[in-house]
């Protein structure tokens, strides 16, 4: 069902320095994701497949820069880049298991369409919000630097994507790091319903390179020749001298957003000027015109594309369909984690809860020699609460690495380095900043592994809580909003020990890890610190106080103003749970306490609604129902964001409620 336009040699094809295999190899690719997509569409016209997001008339792009990388370079494509999966030589088997969520596929029907990366392959494909992966690129990148690997690493946007921030932010750290990243923007006239002049203000999008400081390219993106050519030359300039580049390729999107929405705001006029360009078809006839292709070859093309088509897709439809089983599903979220136990050794010293992070941190860097780290200020400075002073002497600016203010970015860089197999540690300078890096943490770093076995070994720092008159915007303690994303890891300590052995295991687990440390302990708790490298594992509470009337549930510094109370009411017998990690959360020390006292009372920092608080009480009530003497207490600061002034501030938090609390509970 080729479309049959009339080709006016608009194209100008370079090809004196290609040879003719090359120049064949070149159009075959081409035309393999081009017979793919006519094959989906009329799958789709007889209801066998729901959704095709069509890279019809875009295909010169993809094939071009794929060939022009090896095949060991990383390509992050988007949901137009058939011809990338195809040049890489993926089954097609695979692929259209892929797409219709079978377990040959990659993401074991989990994830649709375009959404899987295959190490095999080496490619990483998108998540739903687009521009997450060009940081994801700069993290990919970041790691063949740091390996002196001399590889290129190529991402691909639409220029609808340009416009989210994530763009910005990693073409701003790949231009500072100078990381060998070619940022590939199909400029394609259309983000689904909107026109470019309603995306973007200057003339072309490569003009924004030289705001970056980085060298770009217009390349005409219809043009095989061109793309390949000229991708080619730039690709073996970066292995040689490694820095990011831009480069726009101009070209159209000849088809709906997605096929079901048709493309009546598109001017007819529009749509026939480049159709007249098509990639293929001017190929083709120039290949012919050249006597590079003979009709006979161009048939044998065709017939061995389809035979291929035809046998995967039998293959694919003959695959049964996925049975859930939910133990598969649950056992998938996270990678494997063999907890090592490093014991403590019998030296001590006395530690600030500050000095024991330190020193948890800068042990690990030792433990792990590619461990990287990566924040604001956090190099020479030290960060801004001087956690990380003398680092960058001891290890160097390689991996102690300052960063812009881009917060997503630098989470999308950390799951970069893990898929290149490097560990990573983002500081974020106060955890309420996460939220300039949220879509990243929940969307890809806790995703990636369910979707298709992509671990995401980062550790995110969260220096966090309120008590130090610090405002709504450096107060907030917001594990909740990380503790209902399934695929992440919260840990939470509220003593020195704990928090240097924890965040060892933190960094040692290869899942992502929200590690929070609560300001207002940093210098104001001490504790005797073995000196040695030791690890705590993850997911085990601990029993500070024994008794039989109630069980304390906190965490943080909830611990220390339990423990307040608690020496302030020696009549009171409280089993004391600090929970230490509230994901994986210590479900059996509730239970036992809870099922020995009979009341349960929950202490949390944060407002009530939605905090952790709230579930331990659900699943004391489902868990220990019969055992319960009083109903399960939740305590938690006020509804209202958090206010500056200390008398308003103390006013805020649970703990000035916490004492009056307790009591009610025990007089029940
Ligand atoms: C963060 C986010 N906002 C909106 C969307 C919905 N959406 C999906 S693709 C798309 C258009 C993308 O345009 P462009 O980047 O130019 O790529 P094209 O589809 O044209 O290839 C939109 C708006 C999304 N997936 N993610």
């Amino acid at each position: 069902m080729s479309t049959t336009v009339a080709i006016t040699n608009l194209m100008n094809y370079k090809t004196k320095d290609l040879d003719e295999t090359t120049l064949r190899q070149l159009y075959k690719n081409m035309l393999k994701p081009r017979l793919i997509e006519e094959k989906m569409l009329i799958l789709l016209r007889q209801g066998k497949i729901s959704k095709w997001f069509s890279g019809i008339g875009q295909e010169a792009i993809s094939v071009g820069v794929t060939m022009a990388l090896q095949s060991s370079e990383y390509i992050l494509p988007m949901h137009r880049n058939l011809g990338v999966f195809t040049t890489r030589e993926i089954p097609l088997f695979r692929l259209f298991c892929q797409w219709q969520g079978k377990a040959s596929g990659f993401t074991k029907g989990r994830d649709r369409s375009f959404h899987f990366g295959t190490q095999e392959y080496n490619i990483v494909g998108m998540i739903s919000h687009l521009g997450p992966q060009l940081g994801v690129a700069d993290g990919i990148a970041l790691a063949s630097k740091l390996k002196n690997k001399n590889q290129v690493t190529a991402v691909f946007t639409g220029e609808g994507g340009t416009s989210e921030g994530d763009f910005h932010e990693a073409l701003n750290v790949a231009s500072v790091w100078q990381l060998p990243v070619m940022f590939c923007v199909e400029n394609n006239g259309y983000g689904l319903s909107t026109p470019t002049n309603e995306q973007y203000y200057c003339k072309n999008i490569a003009d924004r390179g030289l705001g970056y400081g980085m060298e770009s390219h217009i390349i005409d993106g219809n043009n095989i020749i061109e793309v390949f050519s000229k991708v080619n030359a730039l690709a073996e300039s970066i292995r040689k001298n490694p820095r990011p580049v831009l480069l726009e390729f101009k070209t159209f999107r000849m088809r709906g957003h997605e096929e079901a929405s048709g493309t009546k705001y598109v001017p007819q006029e529009l749509m026939d000027e480049w159709a007249a360009k098509d990639p293929i078809e001017n190929y083709r006839s120039y290949l012919k015109s050249e006597s590079l292709l003979t009709d006979e070859q161009d048939e044998a093309f065709h017939a061995e594309i389809k035979a291929e088509i035809d046998a995967a897709l039998d293959a694919a439809n003959a695959e049964e369909k996925i049975n859930p089983i939910e133990t598969n599903e649950l056992s998938d979220v996270y990678k494997d984690f063999d907890y090592q136990c490093f014991d403590e050794l019998k030296n001590t010293q006395e530690l600030r809860f500050i000095d024991a992070i330190s020193e948890g941190l800068k042990q690990s860097m030792e433990q792990h020699d590619d461990l990287v780290i990566m924040g604001q200020d956090i190099a020479e400075y030290g960060g801004v609460f001087k956690i990380t002073e003398g680092f960058v002497e001891q290890f160097g600016k390689d991996r102690v690495r300052n960063t812009p203010i881009c917060e997503s970015a630098i989470v999308e860089a950390g799951m970069g380095l893990s898929i290149a197999g490097i560990k990573s540690v983002v500081e974020m300078q106060f955890a309420d900043f996460v939220s300039s890096g949220f879509n990243p943490i929940v969307n890809y770093l806790a995703k990636s592994h369910y979707r298709w076995s992509q671990n995401a070994d980062v550790v995110v720092r969260m220096p966090c809580g309120a008590g130090v008159a610090a405002g709504p915007f450096h107060s907030q303690t917001n594990e909740a909003w990380f503790t209902k994303t399934p695929g992440l890891k919260v840990v939470y300590p509220a003593f020195p020990k704990d928090a240097k052995g924890l965040l060892v295991t933190a960094i040692n687990d290869p899942n992502p890890v929200l590690f929070f440390e609560h300001k207002a302990l940093y210098r104001s708790i001490r504790q005797e610190v073995p000196t040695n490298y030791y690890s705590i594992p993850l997911g085990e509470a601990a029993l500070l106080k024994e008794g039989t009337d109630v069980t304390v549930i906190t965490y943080g510094a909830g611990v220390h103003w339990a423990l307040e109370t608690l020496e302030n009411n020696p009549d009171i017998q409280a089993d004391l749970i600090d929970l230490r990690s509230l994901q994986p959360l210590d479900t059996n020390a509730i239970y036992n306490s809870v099922k020995k006292t009979g009341r349960a009372i929950i202490l949390q920092e944060d407002s009530m609604f939605g905090g952790i608080a709230s579930d331990i009480s659900a699943l004391i009530m489902e868990h220990c129902f019969e055992y319960l003497d009083a109903p399960v207490k939740r305590v938690a600061s006020m509804e209202t964001p958090i206010p500056f002034i200390n008398q308003l501030e103390e006013q805020y938090l649970a703990k000035s409620k916490f004492e009056s609390a307790l009591q009610e509970l025990l007089n029940y």
